[in-house]
């Protein structure tokens, strides 16, 4: 049987072009995210390709998180691949003037999330002595950067997750992977700040940004390499970016 891929925050960006890509490769999908609508119109359009199914939570609450896994159906229970994608930065403030409620949603979302969702899936891998886990840190979460404080911190928690994760899951020959972005986009930054897409388009004006396809590409290049072969971290930037705040603009 084809592999089963189990993609967080597939409703947009990143996690939709993995979704895409995968499709193409006839993964068979579950998706995730919580805008019902977009769920929908992934599973019309991409179950054309391969088999989908969509499950509609939010990765921060521990309930919906086990309720909606323990819901698939036996056909979809063994999971090959997992990519923990979901996550967004919310503000762009100095620690003293953080909003607090901010802070809870990026740690909840980013760190806790992404450990609800392995912790449900784990299981199924260790039985099968086998599994995949991409998981989608950031630069955020290699070097921090002014303003950037509680996002970069959730980041490195998903950078030592992820080399927590390759520690203890390798008695199991599970896979376990780090991939980190520079700039990307995608809707990142009309969440970050809030909906105000003017100061959001400024943060992709005057370069190259990566675009969501460009990691995409670059996840299904790590979850297609033969077994032996696990790429543990991948940073990757535009070519036009060189650290965090470094952007050579035009
Ligand atoms: P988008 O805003 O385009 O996508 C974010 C995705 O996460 C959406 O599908 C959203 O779905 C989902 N999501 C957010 N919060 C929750 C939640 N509480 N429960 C379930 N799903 C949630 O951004 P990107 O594609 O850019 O971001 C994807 C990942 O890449 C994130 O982890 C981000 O930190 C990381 N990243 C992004 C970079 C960038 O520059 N864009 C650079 C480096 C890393 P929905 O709203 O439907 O729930
Ligand atoms: C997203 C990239 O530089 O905005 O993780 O933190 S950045």
């Amino acid at each position: 049987m084809n592999k089963t891929a189990f993609i967080t925050g597939a409703t947009s960006g990143i996690g939709k072009a993995t979704a895409e890509i995968f499709a193409k490769n006839k993964i068979r999908l579950i998706l995730s995210g919580r805008r019902k609508e977009r769920l929908e119109s992934l599973q019309n359009t991409l179950s054309k390709l391969t088999d989908v199914i969509t499950l509609q939570f939010d990765v921060s609450k521990r309930s919906q998180v086990e309720k909606a896994i323990a819901s698939l159906p036996e056909n979809f229970s063994q999971i090959d691949i997992l990519v923990n994608n979901a996550g967004n930065a919310h503000g762009l403030s100095t620690i003293q003037d953080g909003n607090i409620d901010d802070w809870d949603a990026m740690l909840d979302i980013n760190v806790k999330g992404l450990l609800y969702v392995s912790k449900a899936i784990i299981p199924k891998m260790i039985k099968e002595n086998s599994g995949f886990i991409v998981n989608i840190g950031s630069i955020a979460g290699k070097e921090v950067y002014a303003n950037g404080n509680v996002y970069c911190a959730s980041k490195f928690a998903v950078d030592a997750l992820n080399k927590s994760m390759r520690l203890d899951l390798n008695q199991y020959n599970i896979r376990v992977a780090g991939i980190h972005p520079g700039l990307v986009e995608t809707e990142f930054s009309d969440v970050r700040f809030k909906g105000d897409t003017e100061r959001a388009k400024t943060v992709y004006n005057g370069y190259k940004a990566l675009q969501a396809e460009d990691i995409a590409d670059i996840i299904n290049f790590v979850i297609t390499r033969p077994y032996h072969v696990n790429i543990e971290d991948l940073v990757v930037y535009p070519t036009a970016q060189a650290s965090a705040t470094l952007i050579n603009k035009k």
